[in-house]
Order: C-alpha cells, then sequence, then structure tokens
C-alpha cells in the first residue's frame, strides 16, 4: 500500500505523498529489504522513515563498510544491495565501494544525498557541495539524479534494471535534498512508482556458439575448466556440477567459485594449479577474467604449449580482452551452461586417461605435503598451524560463511580453507581490497542468516576494525579471528635509522580481542592451535559476537604473501642507508 503524508489543509479532498514515502515504497516495491548506510543530513529521516516502514536500515560506523556491505549483498542474493549516504565526504567514502561493486560486478546502488542544485552548479558554496553525479559516473555502470518526487519511481527503475541487467555492477542514484520533502499528489505518486518486471533478463547463447565451444573442447588431450566468481554468481550450481561432471575435465576454481564444487571433489584441481595451467591445451573459463589473477592467460603461468581458450560471459567485450577467445560463448551463464549440457548429447568421451591421472597425482602429493604442515601445535603459531584448525571448523560446519583479507593471512587460507557450498567464501575480490572484512561479515550475516567466521589480517582487520560495535550493536552471528603477526606481512622489519617504526609494523603484541569486550561482546586471546580452536568452535556454537586474537610468529609471513613479484624493481641495487 502507499504511503500517504500529511493530510492537506482543511476543505482540500486530495490526499498526498512526498519525496521520502515515495523512495521507500519504490524501495519496497521492488522487494529491497535492508539498506547499509550512515545517517547525517538529508537522510536521517528517510533511514528512521524507512526503518519504521519495516525496511531494515543497518547503521554503520564508516560509509565504506556500509557499501562493502551493500555490494557483498548483491553478490549473494542477486538483487541490488543499497548503501545510503550522506552528500560529499559519505558519498566520497562509499565511493570507493561502488567502484569495487563495479570492477566485482557486483550488483550494488549508492544512494547519497545531495546540495541544492542551483548553489552546487554555480559553486556557492553549499553545506558539503560536491557535483556528486559527475564524480561517480566514471566508477560505476549508470548514475542517475532525480529532481522531481514523480520521477522517483522511473529513477529507482533504472537503477535497478542498470544493476543487475547483463554483467552486474554498481549504480549511483543522487537524491537532493529537496526532493525529500516534495510533496505530489498521493495517486499520481502511487501510479508513478514501477515495478521492474525481469530485471535480469535471460540472455541465450547462439546454439552455433554453444557447438563450435563444444568442438574445441573435444578436441582437448589436456582440458581444463576454470570457475570464476561470476559462475557463483549466477546460482546455476547444479547445471555447473553436471556440466563439470559430465565433462569429466579437470576444474579450478578462483578464489570466490570455491565450493561451487567441493574442494575435495575428485575432478578438483585447486592443488595442482600451477600444473594445470602450465600443460592444459584447452582452457575453458566459466564467469571468469583472464585478468591479472590469471596472468592475463600468457607468459610463463602458462607454459610453452599452444593454447586454444573457450570463454563463457555475459559480456561480449569481455572476450579477446587479453588473449584470443577461439569460442567465444555469451549469454548468462545459466542458459550458457543449460545449453551446453544439452548440446553435449548422451556420449561424452570422457578426457585422456593420462591426463586426469597425471593431475591426480600432482593434486595428492601436494595435498600430503601441506597435510603435515597443517597438524603442528606450534606456539607461537604459524599460519598452517592455525588454519589446520580453522580447516576443521569449517568441514565440520560446512554452511558458515568464510570472509577473507590480508596477504599472507588471505593467500595462505585462500589455500588451505576448503570449501563445500557455493558462494561461502567472500573476500577481497579483484582489486585485492583491504577493509571489506566487517562490512562482508555484516551483510553475509544478515542476508543469509549464517555464522560467520571471519579470517582476517591484523592489517585487513584495522581497515574496517570499527564495526565490531555495528556487530556487536546487532547482536550478529559473526566470529572474527585476527591473525596477529604484529604488521603487514611480518612483525619483524626493522627501520634501518632507528626513528620511528618502520612503515610496516604496529604495537607489538597487541590484544584485538580487548576492543570486542569494550562492545559487549566475546574477546579470546588464543597462543596455540588448540586453544584457537576451542575458542572458535565456542563462538561459532553460541552465534554469540567474537574476536579472537590469534598471535601469530611475527617471522611467518612473506612479503606481500603470494603476489611479492608484482613489486616493482629496479635494475640499480638498493641504496644503503
Ligand atoms: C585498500 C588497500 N590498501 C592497501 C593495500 C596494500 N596491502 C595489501 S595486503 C595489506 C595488509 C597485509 O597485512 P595483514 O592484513 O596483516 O596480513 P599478513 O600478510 O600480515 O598476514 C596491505 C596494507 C590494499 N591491498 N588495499
Ligand atoms: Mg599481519
Amino acid at each position: 500500500m502507499l504511503n500517504t503524508a500529511a493530510k492537506p489543509d482543511a476543505g482540500a479532498e486530495q490526499e498526498l505523498t512526498d519525496g521520502f514515502h515515495l523512495i521507500i515504497d519504490a524501495l519496497k516495491l521492488n522487494g529491497i529489504k535492508t539498506i547499509y548506510g550512515v545517517p547525517g543530513i538529508p537522510i536521517t529521516d528517510f533511514g528512521r522513515m524507512a526503518q519504521a516502514e519495516g525496511i531494515r536500515v543497518l547503521s554503520f560506523r564508516h560509509e565504506q563498510n556500509a557499501g562493502y556491505a551493500a555490494s557483498i549483498a548483491g553478490f549473494l542474493t542477486k538483487k541490488p544491495g543499497v548503501c545510503l549516504t550522506v552528500s560529499a565526504p559519505g558519498f566520497l567514502n562509499g565511493l570507493t565501494a561502488l567502484a569495487h561493486a563495479t570492477t566485482n560486478c557486483f550488483p550494488m546502488i549508492l544512494i547519497s544525498g545531495s546540495s541544492e542544485r542551483e548553489i552546487v552548479d554555480l559553486q556557492q558554496g553549499d553545506y558539503e557541495e560536491m557535483d556528486q553525479l559527475a564524480i561517480a559516473k566514471p566508477l560505476c555502470k549508470a548514475a542517475y539524479r532525480v529532481l522531481h518526487a514523480q520521477d522517483i519511481g522511473i529513477g529507482f527503475a533504472r537503477a535497478m534494471r542498470a544493476a543487475v541487467s547483463g554483467r552486474p555492477g554498481g549504480v549511483y542514484l543522487d537524491l537532493p535534498a529537496k526532493l525529500f520533502g516534495q510533496v505530489i499528489n498521493a495517486d499520481a505518486g502511487a501510479k508513478s512508482l514501477v515495478k521492474v518486471i525481469d530485471a535480469a533478463p535471460a540472455q541465450i547463447p547462439a546454439l552455433s556458439a554453444v557447438k563450435r565451444a563444444l568442438d574445441v573442447l573435444k578436441s582437448a588431450r589436456r582440458p581444463l575448466i576454470i570457475l570464476g566468481k561470476g559462475a557463483a554468481y549466477a546460482q546455476s550450481d547444479d547445471a555447473i556440477k553436471s556440466f563439470i561432471e559430465k565433462s569429466g575435465a579437470p576444474f579450478l576454481p578462483m578464489s570466490m567459485a570455491k565450493g561451487l564444487l567441493p574442494d575435495l571433489h575428485p575432478q578438483c584441481a585447486g592443488a595442482a594449479r600451477s600444473t594445470v595451467l602450465r600443460e592444459a591445451d584447452v582452457v575453458m573459463l566459466i564467469g571468469a577474467r583472464l585478468n591479472w589473477l590469471l596472468s592475463h592467460g600468457k607468459g610463463k603461468t602458462w607454459g610453452e604449449g599452444p593454447k586454444k581458450f573457450v570463454q563463457v560471459d555475459i559480456e561480449p567485450k569481455e572476450m579477446d580482452s587479453n588473449v584470443e577467445i577461439t569460442a567465444p560463448v555469451v549469454g548468462d551463464i545459466g542458459s550458457c551452461i543449460t545449453a551446453l549440457i544439452e548440446a553435449m548429447g548422451g556420449n561424452w568421451t570422457a578426457p585422456p586417461a593420462d591426463w586426469l591421472n597425471a593431475v591426480k597425482t600432482k593434486r595428492d602429493d601436494n595435498v600430503a605435503k601441506m597435510a603435515r604442515r597443517l597438524m603442528n601445535n606450534n606456539s607461537p603459531m604459524d599460519y598452517h598451524g592455525a588454519l589446520g584448525v580453522l580447516r576443521t571448523v569449517i568441514k565440520e560446519r560446512p554452511d558458515a560463511i568464510l570472509v577473507n583479507e590480508g596477504a599472507n593471512t588471505l593467500d595462505l587460507a585462500r589455500g588451505i580453507l576448503d570449501m563445500y557450498q557455493p558462494r561461502k567464501r567472500l573476500d577481497v575480490g579483484t582489486w585485492g581490497v583491504m577493509g571489506i572484512g566487517m562490512g562482508s561479515a555484516i551483510a553475509a550475516a544478515v542476508e543469509t542468516g549464517k555464522p560467520v567466521l571471519a579470517v582476517e589480517g591484523d592489517s585487513a582487520f584495522g581497515f574496517s576494525g570499527m564495526e565490531v560495535e555495528t556487530i556487536c550493536r546487532y547482536q550478529l552471528p559473526i566470529c572474527v579471528v585476527i591473525f596477529n603477526n604484529d604488521g603487514i606481512y611480518r612483525g619483524t622489519d626493522v627501520n634501518p635509522l632507528g626513528s620511528d617504526p618502520v612503515t610496516t609494523v604496529f604495537v607489538k603484541g597487541s590484544r584485538y580481542d580487548k576492543m570486542m569486550e569494550a562492545f559487549g561482546g566475546v574477546g579470546v586471546n588464543a597462543t596455540t592451535p588448540d586453544e584457537l580452536k576451542r575458542a572458535v568452535d565456542a563462538a561459532m556454537d553460541s552465534g554469540k559476537p567474537t574476536l579472537i586474537n590469534a598471535a601469530i610468529d611475527p617471522a611467518a609471513g612473506s612479503e606481500s604473501g603470494r603476489i611479492g613479484n608484482l613489486n616493482p624493481q629496479s635494475i640499480l641495487k638498493k641504496k644503503q642507508a
């Protein structure tokens, strides 16, 4: 039912509504149940009213974290996650997350209040003056401004469609302060709202493209399938599993595609990554891009032999972005995979046994080597000892959601923590951004109701650490484990001048667990893998907000984790101090 606002003066017949209520009605009409944001002028009352109207409005301590929450809500639900901010500084704080959503193809709408157009455009110095629409444009898929209450419905419809159709991404919606208070006839207002029908229409691939892809795959002697987070986003889990099993090919999940098929699936080549990338002769990408994370599809990682690529993606421009794609299949992933399965027929020939055996041998070797390192009960803990117990925690609770950020903490956890179900691993995404941690954890708990385990480097955690108060305030079932090695990559570096601490090192022996206690949550200091396991089990069983300070040997990590090779080097020798 449409909201009606202030009754008109005595004698007038018509009922009125206003911008505040029309925005709430537009959100509800389109199934938006949650808003992540930070209040302030001009959106404080809007947040209160939306809450009173039954929308869940989660109030954060910093817009960036609210934005990351909205972006991951979009990934998990296939509906745009909504982030609400005030003008200029709040808008800018939300913008990093909007750009992150766009880069990662997560549907998100950043809604920011803004100052008065007349004053902004003449640059007369309004309260929080900024031309927000112009600034947002290059960082998102689409940006719109609504100036008139009767356009709110259309404005939202455009934002929804832009966020979720085709390749999803971030959308900016600029709502000037005056819009909220504008009053119009309630009937006209109700009629102006738009319920978006089929916001992300199926995009069926051409049969010829499907056949071409299968011909290339059939010709392979050493096929490999790579699953990206686009495949996880598609929520076509059964079809993807059937396709991979029918193909018989080894598959490699990218980070956030882990669990689409269990990491312990017999065809999973996760533990033989370098071998399969180097040796495969046909590589099929499903919702994965050939960006830096796959070394752009060329160079040493990909070996010497000739390779053919098949790529399944909703975005035609993705094809040939880095190397030639022999068989592009453009469409939404669900429709593409269904078409591929159908066209495969009933007697698809499995890949040659020597290839499957070679991959299996390599994988089993690597798993056995790793298993020994994961069993250690050293104190201070190293990454392997600590991750060894967390691996068991997840095995025992496969429906829990894992959030993960850091450098060593990220790279080692990605390899060691097996995932069993789709969309259970949320991490730093395409940019390797630090700061997604608490926002992602909060959205995961809110959107799914499942327990969340956030495995955080001590530096990574610092980017969103204040949100532990938010976690306690909403009593969310989140267990944060901080891998505290006293710094970025390592806690052992020194400044040769001996003046200020070196740039990568923090206060030694910090107790992050005390931060959680400050807000009524459970704080634990764990110094051995056994202590860590007990504390995480208790937290996951109780669902109480918990933060565990896991003391990691400050010397255990390596520079930049697994991507130290990306640090620029000069041929000149380092100057000695
Ligand atoms: C927003 C942002 N700022 C800075 C960086 C650079 N960076 C990469 S990893 C990292 C922190 C690594 O330290 P930590 O989280 O403690 O993990 P560790 O390697 O110590 O386990 C930083 C600052 C980044 N990726 N993103
Ligand atoms: Mg660290």
